[in-house]
């Protein structure tokens, strides 16, 4: 059995994510490679031992330069801030190790551009963590759209809706909240949230040509956790675009932070000549399939129920009709990179295909200011 030491920076959400994919992985999946949870590393040493107490990592460091320094390290998973993802990458690279980011690949694109220079001048292994990629509804509809059941596709919609933010006395930066800070973030719901529906969108229907877009900052100040000082907002709170995708498809994307009700909101459907298909978060095992070739009397949307041994993923885990969650996505991605290393297929997106829809995102928030249309650069 060969091994994979991973050295993981960033002890929030996403850090538990990652770690748990490594947790459940060699359970779950008969790889002829194993990863080994050695060290984990946050600035704030006592969360950075609890983290590892918790989770099982053999070591802890409170410096990313330390941490990339060693020896023992092969993997460097980046679940720290958006900000600081660039410069980690970048030393990582050029130290050799093998790198899974967490998305937004980058504040912009020229970052990302950078990020991926030093990874492919480095050649080591990479991957951006889009995780629904990986949910077994969304891969099958890659797997009916590539065998041609939609035909041509005439429209893609999706939408990533929440309401955490809507507060006005909720503080922005620090732990947790440095979503709402934009030296942090980069931008609001676009790099957060449309950035998903962006790398879905680009998997399942190819590259985005053009798009026009507006956005909104409701609440336009808020104390900083870091400053104490009411500060101004920079973030977008909503955001959304309209697109054509090269194959002549037309798109409408929508996001925001703002709508009472919804926490993770996350829906697409795509039209074609020939049926169509809906995916909704929170019906998360679910896939609606609507297929014109059915005889007319029995046609109507399916709900799949992605559960069977022969569903992406599915014979991994329980048996028929019992469902999986989000978590499990990041095992999947996890699982996929590994066999990659193994096969020298190596799983995507990676930081190169990350970098098309940081370019997307650059795009569309370009646009939300000038209310220009604006061209995909390299499309
Ligand atoms: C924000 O609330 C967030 O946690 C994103 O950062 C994740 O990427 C998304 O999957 C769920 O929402």
């Amino acid at each position: 059995m060969k091994t994979i030491n991973v050295g993981l920076i960033g002890c929030g959400f996403m850090g538990r994510t990652h770690s748990n994919a490594h947790r459940r992985l060699g359970n779950f999946f008969k790889l002829d490679t194993q990863t080994v949870l050695k060290a984990i590393c946050d600035s704030n040493e006592a969360k950075a031992k609890e983290f590892a107490q918790t989770w099982g990592y053999e070591s802890v460091e409170t410096d990313w330069h330390k941490l990339i320094a060693r020896k023992d390290i092969d993997l460097i998973e980046i679940t720290a801030p958006n900000n600081i993802h660039a410069e980690i990458a970048i030393e990582a690279a050029r130290a050799g190790k093998m790198i899974i980011c967490e998305k937004p690949l980058a504040m912009n694109g020229e970052q990302g551009l950078q990020m991926v220079e030093a990874i492919e001048k480095a050649g080591v292994a990479n991957l951006v963590s889009f995780n629904y990629r990986r949910m077994p509804a969304i891969t099958l509809a890659k797997k009916l759209i590539d065998e041609g059941r939609l035909g041509r596709i005439f429209h893609y919609r999706a939408k990533f809706l929440q309401d955490w933010t809507i507060s006005k006395d909720l503080p922005q930066g620090g732990d947790a909240l440095w979503r709402l800070d934009v030296k942090v973030a980069g931008s609001g719901v676009t790099g957060d949230l449309l950035a998903h529906c962006i790398d879905t969108a680009l998997w399942l229907n190819g590259s985005i040509d053009t798009v026009t877009a507006m956005s909104e900052t409701f609440v336009k100040e808020r104390k900083s956790n870091l400053t104490g000082q009411m500060e101004k907002v920079g973030i977008d709170d909503a955001c959304a675009f309209l697109a054509r995708f090269k194959n002549g498809s037309l798109a409408t994307f929508e996001s925001t932070r703002y709508a009472r009700g919804h926490k993770a909101l996350y829906t697409f459907e795509i039209n074609g000549e020939h049926g169509s298909i809906a995916w909704d978060l929170h019906d998360l095992h679910r896939l609606q399939f609507f297929d014109h070739h059915d005889p007319g009397i029995l046609r109507g949307w399916r709900s799949i129920h992605v559960t069977d041994s022969d569903h992406p993923y599915m014979g991994k885990w329980w048996v028929p009709g019992l469902q999986i969650g989000y978590e499990h996505s990041f095992v999947h991605q996890l699982a996929d990179f590994v066999e990659g290393l193994s096969n020298h297929k190596p799983a995507g997106p990676t930081f190169r295909d990350a970098l098309e829809t940081q370019y997307v995102c650059d795009a569309v928030l370009k646009s939300a200011h000038s209310g220009a249309w604006v061209k995909i650069p390299g499309q």
